[in-house]
């Protein structure tokens, strides 16, 4: 029996409404619903987010990490809260679902919660996390890292493409870089209850399986790769093709080496190259600079760890064949996160009781729930994507899917609330690869 006896259905005209009012803050000029972190249209949203936030009948505010916070007071809010949300940022040329989903979605799981006179234990808190997307800085989910205390002053001096560090960025914002580090987020005494996040499953499976929700087992590890060719520049209308030292050349044969790796990856492995940078602007130069971004990912850990050395071998000597350099570095984005077991078995217990058929799903896309695996039990509940497309346009996922999405969120939400987990989490193991 469901814990909620209120229908979703009742909230699907307001987060209807609710998706177009927050598609139409996108940056002009860029493809798709761009809305990047730190830019202009990102900055007038949150605003609107925060008013979405306080119309659902919640206490709001920003927190030192640029995080907006809805609260819900709980009967007893000396206790750990429980937390929800997602992102609103998207990358650029992006859709109108990714982490939306989450964050109004959640809003509508706090409208059914009230419309059925659920008074929950714990406060419950709704997070707009700032900056999940990785961006030019190449650090993805900012705000939540800074909730767990994962944020360094290392990260805070990253540069984008234009030499801007990141501590800039955070200060253009609004957001003070010397109370970042110290306000020492959820960590400690502070950790929350449990962690719960819907977002759109951003890939083919619930559709084709014609399922409507997915718990999630585990989230990806990323490993990200920055790699410099050196060659050396010539007159590219004079020097013998057979002898050059010709960089780009070299970057190509990395981008087929890191495609094959990702071909060959167990199940879910991947492997993308996203840019290729030219140091010379001209044209007519033989490249002697070239830098190539890309990045691994697998739940399989010691697949993932093994991609560094294996890479390694197979770009040196690719490049070695140009007689050209190589020098690669890597960081991990995050390391592969387990959902709770607790956590996933309240989502099913609940999807079951709603009547709604679900199955358990790695996610190939990173959240913000991993750095929330560091603080407290987590889980994640998907919704189908149309044509598992993501990160363009196309993405949709119908508002009728979302509801049910939304109705497994409140109910786990509930179940949630009263359980006493027994044993704590653990601290995310930083890979080292
Ligand atoms: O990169 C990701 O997987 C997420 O969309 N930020
Ligand atoms: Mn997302
Ligand atoms: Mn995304």
């Amino acid at each position: 029996m469901s814990v909620l006896l209120s229908d979703a259905a009742g909230i699907t005209g307001r987060l209807e409404s609710a998706l177009s009012g927050l598609a139409v803050f996108r940056t002009a000029g860029r493809q798709g619903f761009t809305r990047e972190v730190f830019s202009e249209s990102y900055r007038d949203s949150r605003q609107w987010v925060a008013d979405q936030m306080k119309a659902a009948g919640l206490e709001v505010r920003r927190d030192e990490a640029g995080n907006l916070i809805g609260r819900l007071p709980g009967r007893n809010p000396a206790a750990p809260p429980l937390v929800t949300g997602s992102h609103t940022d998207t990358v650029d040329g992006g859709g109108r679902f990714d982490g939306v989903v989450g964050v109004l979605g959640a809003l509508a799981a706090v409208q059914l919660l009230r419309e059925s006179g659920t008074v929950l234990a714990r406060d419950l808190l709704v997070v707009d996390f700032l900056g999940e997307e990785s961006n030019p800085f190449g650090l993805s989910c900012l705000g939540s890292r800074a909730l767990a205390g994962e944020l360094t002053k290392a990260d805070l001096a990253r540069t984008d493409y234009s030499g801007r560090t990141l501590a800039a960025a955070y200060t253009d914002f609004g957001v003070d870089p010397s109370t970042l580090l110290g306000f020492g987020g959820w960590t400690g005494r502070r950790r929350p209850h449990a962690y719960l996040e819907l977002h759109i499953e951003q890939g083919p499976t619930l559709e084709a399986r014609g399922l409507p929700i997915g718990i999630v087992t585990a989230i990806t590890g990323i490993e990200r790769l920055v790699a410099s060719f050196t060659g050396t520049p010539d007159h590219a209308g004079t020097r013998p093709m057979d002898d050059r030292r010709d960089a780009m050349v070299a970057a190509a044969e990395a981008v087929l080496a890191i495609r094959s790796e990702g071909c060959g990856a167990p199940e879910h492995g991947v492997a993308t190259v996203t840019r290729l940078e030219n140091a010379s602007r001209s044209p007519n130069v033989v490249p002697s600079l070239v830098r190539l971004y890309g990045e691994v990912r697998s739940i399989d850990e010691s697949w993932l760890w093994g991609t560094r050395r294996r890479l390694a071998a197979e770009i040196a000597a690719r490049a070695a064949e140009y007689d050209v350099e190589a020098d690669l570095s890597w960081s991990t984005d995050n390391a592969v996160v387990r959902a709770s077991d607790s956590v996933q078995d309240l989502a099913g217990e609940a999807a079951s009781a709603a009547g709604i058929d679900w199955m358990p799903i790695p996610s190939g896309a990173t959240h913000d729930a991993v750095h929330m695996a560091a603080l407290a039990p987590m889980g994640m509940i998907f919704v189908p994507s149309a044509g598992g497309k993501s990160h363009c346009p196309e993405e949709f996922t119908a508002t009728d899917q979302i509801a049910a999405g939304v109705r497994v969120l409140a109910d786990t939400l509930v179940r949630l609330d009263s359980h006493h987990f027994s044993v704590r989490p653990h601290a995310i193991q930083r890979s080292t690869p």
